[in-house]
């Protein structure tokens, strides 16, 4: 049964933080069969409809709401685009009992619509003139760092919170503070890693679909949906709805830092989460309806701006690679071999990748330029290369952990970047890069992400992001997306050069 997983720190990817059955209580919320009969209420709508949960559940929804709520309910269900589009409703009298609400409407699976409402607040709407000026702020940086600062003051600014970060996740799913605006007495978490336990799997899926995250206030009693389980036996699917409540652990996380309310905003590239706008607030908010919209418009607008700053660097990167290409055809134009034109290959090279030394594997030849390890090092790697890569570049940051015999010269070249130039037998121009031994400061040791909690039984988050300096050895610099693009546009060119020269010394023996 759904209900009765017990979270703790170890099945904490698994937790369905989609179906904890309940609620913020900031709103409401009915969910509606096809044939608009509640199937299911939160416990708390006698406050908002006069009505008490367990008399509603069965009953048409007509028996609740208006005829013309139900009318612009109905409507607006039509202009879903998507099955994960939610629609939002300004400021709708949904009964005679009560007064004006805002609502979310969004289908949850075939038979069920979710419809969630809060009493209607206006009283921020003269901040949303404030996007255009925070767009441009965006618009008008320079480079992505410059653009998730001017986000985030811009951010802490509209939305009136504490403290807006800018997290960003690396491919291991770990993340780091950016960027931060927060108030002048607040510790500062610029700079700071966290490990990616701290925002588990199935949260980093859902913040895909739905963009934006509210967390009204820890302290808050969550408000049950009733009944827990439908029909089938299921609780009800919460992955688009605004209300969700939230983890037990991660409430506890946050009061831990001492936060009383959060708000998250996803930054989406290629349909991944690239990273969140994370925001806190010291003491419980509720944000108006229109304020989020404008929240969540803002972050597509980062996320837009961001994809276009990549692309920019792309599209230098390939034209810088083009170049080469010309430039490399050129020293080849006679009957020169790539053993003889190394060197100029290396330099060439150099110009869009940068390393610190370079090696060719032409046939039982090795030749090398700059740093690298010994020959003996090098024919091991080229054997290694021969059965771990197929025909394609293969790269790597810390060549030890795929290759044993690589963490003993790990000072020189931790970075491989190796380009196969024929087809049989293998030859490779290898590219390395040496140990950047670097420290990460992470809020708490990443290792131990909990401490044993009060209650024996559950482990409850760190409660404290003081610094821990972790040394990571055996690692190099990155090797970029771009740079990796352009070595494979370069291997290409010296697959056509390695091919064309052999061809060259066929004829010239027949
Ligand atoms: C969610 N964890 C989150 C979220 C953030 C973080 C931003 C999104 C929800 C929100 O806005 O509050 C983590 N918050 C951070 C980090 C910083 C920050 C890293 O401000 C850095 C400055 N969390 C744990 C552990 C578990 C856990 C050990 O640390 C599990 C055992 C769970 N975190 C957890 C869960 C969610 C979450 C379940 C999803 C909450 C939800 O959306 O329902």
């Amino acid at each position: 049964d759904h209900n009765d997983f017990q979270v703790d720190l170890t099945n904490c990817d698994r937790e369905p933080i989609h179906q904890l059955g309940a609620i913020q209580q900031f709103g409401f919320l009915l969910a509606v069969s096809p044939d608009w009969i509640v199937t299911h209420a939160s416990r708390n709508i006698q406050d908002f409809l006069g009505v008490a949960f367990d008399v509603a559940i069965g009953t048409a929804l007509s028996s609740l709401l208006t005829d013309k709520a139900i009318h612009q309910i109905r409507n607006s269900l039509g202009d879903l685009k998507t099955p994960d589009s939610v629609q939002r409703l300004r400021a709708i009298k949904l009964s005679d009992k009560a007064g004006d609400y805002d609502v979310a409407v969004h289908r949850s699976g075939e038979n069920t619509v979710i419809i969630e409402a809060e009493p209607a607040d206006d009283s921020a709407a003269h901040r949303i003139a404030q996007i255009r000026a925070m767009a441009d702020a965006v618009k008008f940086s320079d480079t992505i760092e410059n653009a998730s600062m001017a986000a985030a003051a811009e951010l802490r600014r509209y939305l009136e919170f504490d403290r807006v970060m800018v997290y960003r996740f690396d491919p291991d799913g770990h993340g780091a503070v950016i960027a931060e605006s927060a108030r002048a007495d607040l510790e500062s978490y610029l700079g700071l890693n966290y490990p990616a336990s701290d925002i588990p799997r199935q949260a980093r899926t859902l913040y895909c679909r739905n963009l934006l995250r509210i967390i009204s206030d820890v302290n808050a009693e969550p408000v049950p949906i009733s009944p827990p389980q439908d029909s089938q036996n299921e609780p009800l699917d919460l992955s688009l709805s605004l209300l969700r409540s939230v983890s037990p652990i991660h409430i506890e996380y946050l009061k831990n830092i001492g936060v009383g309310a959060s708000l998250s905003i996803s930054i989406l590239q290629d349909g991944k989460l690239w990273g969140l706008f994370a925001c806190h607030h010291m003491s419980a908010k509720v944000l108006p309806q229109n304020v989020r919209t404008g929240a969540e418009l803002f972050g597509e607008l980062f996320s837009a701006v961001l994809s276009q700053r990549t692309a920019e660097v792309q599209r230098a990167h390939h034209q810088k690679a083009r170049a080469i290409h010309t430039k490399l055809m050129q020293q080849f134009a006679g009957e020169a071999s790539l053993a003889s034109n190394f060197h100029e290959v290396s330099q060439s090279f150099q110009e869009v990748i940068a390393h610190d030394g370079a090696a060719a594997v032409i046939g039982d030849e090795i030749l090398t330029v700059g740093e690298t390890p010994t020959e003996d090092d090098i024919q091991r790697l080229a054997q290694f290369l021969n059965a771990a890569a197929p025909a394609r570049i293969f790269a790597t940051d810390r060549l030890g952990k795929t290759h044993g015999p690589g963490k003993d010269f790990a000072a020189t070249a931790a970075g491989v970047l190796a380009l196969p130039v024929s087809r049989d037998p293998r030859d490779y121009i290898i590219l390395f890069r040496k140990e950047l031994v670097r420290t990460v400061n992470w809020a708490g040791n990443p290792a131990k992400p909990a401490e044993l909690g009060p209650n024996g039984v559950r482990l409850t988050p760190r409660k404290s992001f003081e610094l821990w300096r972790e040394e990571v050895r055996g690692q190099s610099a990155p090797w970029t997306s771009g740079e990796l693009d352009a070595a494979d546009a370069m291997r290409i060119t010296l697959l056509e050069v390695v091919l064309r020269l052999t061809e060259a010394a066929r004829e010239d023996r027949e």
